[in-house]
């Protein structure tokens, strides 16, 4: 197989044989982030069609995601650094009812590389203990992040909830089962401060920049 195949074929078979020596490979050519944009996540795309069909089961696409996450790890080392720290802080979390983490992971590295602090509190985070880390942390941006169709709904009840705790620092939200039309008609009206949409993670950090650079 093509290099760019055998890269998505090792998220798709849960494998990491071969995969760091692949990297290397594809390194010479493509960033890290190309790499990952581009076969990783063809390879996590046809994951999700195979585990729709009920070709793959629970614990196949588990093994996916260690491959994900192994290989982002690797290339994150390869990725290049701002030097310019503390552009702002950032409260990251998956919502409630969600345990998806490797975009939220994503970008809390591209956010990080790039001068931000992060503050990732992790998966299946409610309302309340994003309301009070917000008190502690003292963030410049709350970043949601959510894949399953009832997270969508779930960013609503978070913003209202921040609405109604008297938080108003931007949120960032993004995550599959969501759109830009469905952040500005439904999530947004829900909050006082601004809410914006990134549909990956390389467009958070630039909204994140324009925001609070
Ligand atoms: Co699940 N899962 N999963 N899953 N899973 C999806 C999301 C699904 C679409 C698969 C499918 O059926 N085709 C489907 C959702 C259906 C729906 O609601 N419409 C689904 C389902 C159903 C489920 C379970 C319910 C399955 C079950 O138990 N029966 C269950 C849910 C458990 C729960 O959350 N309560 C479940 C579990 C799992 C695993 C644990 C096995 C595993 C997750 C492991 C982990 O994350 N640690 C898993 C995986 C891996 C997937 C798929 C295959 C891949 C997701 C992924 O990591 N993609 C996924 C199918 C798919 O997406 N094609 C699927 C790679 C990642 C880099 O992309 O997270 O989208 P993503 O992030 C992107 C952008 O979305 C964006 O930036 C990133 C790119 O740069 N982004 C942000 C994300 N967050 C952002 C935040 C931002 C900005 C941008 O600012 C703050």
């Amino acid at each position: 197989l093509p290099l760019p195949q055998r890269l998505a074929r090792y998220v798709i078979d849960g494998t990491k044989e071969g995969l760091f020596a692949d990297l290397d490979a594809a390194l010479a050519t493509m960033t890290p982030l190309d790499i990952i944009n581009g076969p990783l996540m063809d390879g996590m795309n046809e994951v999700g069609r195979l585990f729709n069909n009920n070709e793959l089961i629970v614990a196949e696409v588990l093994q996916s995601a260690e491959v994900m996450k192994a290989a982002v790890a690797y290339l994150e080392r390869f990725m290049e650094k701002s030097e310019t720290a503390n552009k702002g802080r950032v409260l990251l979390a998956t919502v409630k009812g969600d345990v998806h983490d490797i975009g939220k992971n994503l970008v809390d590295i591209i956010l990080s590389n790039n001068g931000y602090e992060v503050v990732n509190l992790g998966i299946k985070v409610p309302p309340e203990q994003l309301i009070q880390a917000c008190r502690e942390v003292k963030p410049d941006l709350i970043g949601l992040s959510g894949l399953l169709v009832k997270s969508a709904q779930q960013m609503v009840v978070t913003a209202e909830d921040l609405r109604a705790a008297g938080i108003r620092v931007p949120l960032l939200v993004g995550g599959a089962a969501l759109t830009k039309k469905f952040t500005l008609t439904r999530i947004a009206p829900q909050y006082e401060g601004p809410v914006l949409y990134a549909k990956d993670a390389m467009e958070g950090l630039d909204l994140a920049n324009k925001l609070l650079d």
